[in-house]
């Protein structure tokens, strides 16, 4: 019989390895960090620069940007007055926890409360991987449609919040929220479900007063 190599198993108890470890270092510090994850251009950085906005008086706040290249999200960042630091991911499709590590290592995490990862633009590969963070939070924009749980099922199951961003076009793509939640039901009962638009505010403190009951419950 010819041998057979689990690599994938190895990958998931190794990546589990630096998880653990930037949990540790995430509770010496008393830092949160928030993973944060979509399709390209489903509004990630949209919503972090309302969120930075709306925070940014209570909290002091980092974003990890990480991409497969450019750094056009870390100065959209910074133009709103949170430090910024732009992974880049040497073509992988999403962070693991190693990568999380290191860019945290690279920030002195005693002079923030909340880092915010933006993760690589995609529904599939960042779920796969645990990156030590507190918060899974996903964002599905209505463009995408209310039939992505059936397809990308995973993401969908490890996230602890579902952002239906872009709620002011729904009738332009004839999105239909009940649907989507119809969708998401079986594969996690839990999953917070909050439309929002970072285009025009609406929801947004809907998801703030979310973040805020967490940062509580954690304290
Ligand atoms: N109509 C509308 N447009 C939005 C909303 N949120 C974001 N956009 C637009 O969508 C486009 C992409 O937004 P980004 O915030 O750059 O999305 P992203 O997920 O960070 O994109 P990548 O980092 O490239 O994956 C921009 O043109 C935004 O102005 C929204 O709520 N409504
Ligand atoms: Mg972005």
């Amino acid at each position: 019989m010819s041998e057979i190599i689990e690599v994938k198993a190895g990958i998931e108890a190794e990546n589990e390895k630096y998880a653990a470890e930037v949990r540790k270092l995430l509770r010496e510090t008393h830092t949160r960090l928030i993973n944060l994850m979509a399709s390209p251009g489903a509004g990630k950085t949209s919503l972090l620069e309302q969120t930075i906005d709306r925070l940014k008086g209570a909290y002091r706040i980092a974003v990890l940007e990480a991409d497969v290249d450019a750094d056009v999200d870390a100065k959209r960042i910074e133009a709103h007055g949170a430090k910024a630091l732009q992974i880049h991911t040497g073509g992988s499709c999403h962070m693991d926890a190693a990568m999380t590590l290191k860019a945290l290592q690279s920030l002195n995490l005693n002079e923030y409360d909340l880092i915010f990862l933006e993760n690589v633009g995609n529904l599939v590969c960042p779920a796969e991987f645990d990156t030590g963070a507190d918060l899974k939070v996903m964002i599905l924009s209505v463009p995408e449609g209310d039939d992505k749980p059936l397809k990308y099922p995973l993401m969908f199951q490890v996230t602890d919040c579902v952002l239906v961003n872009k709620i002011d076009t729904d009738e332009i793509f004839d999105f239909d929220l009940q649907k989507l939640e119809k969708n998401i039901a079986p594969l996690n009962e839990h999953a917070k479900i909050i439309p929002i638009s970072a285009f025009t505010g609406s929801g947004v403190e809907n998801w703030l007063v979310y973040l805020r009951e967490k940062l509580m419950e954690w304290k």
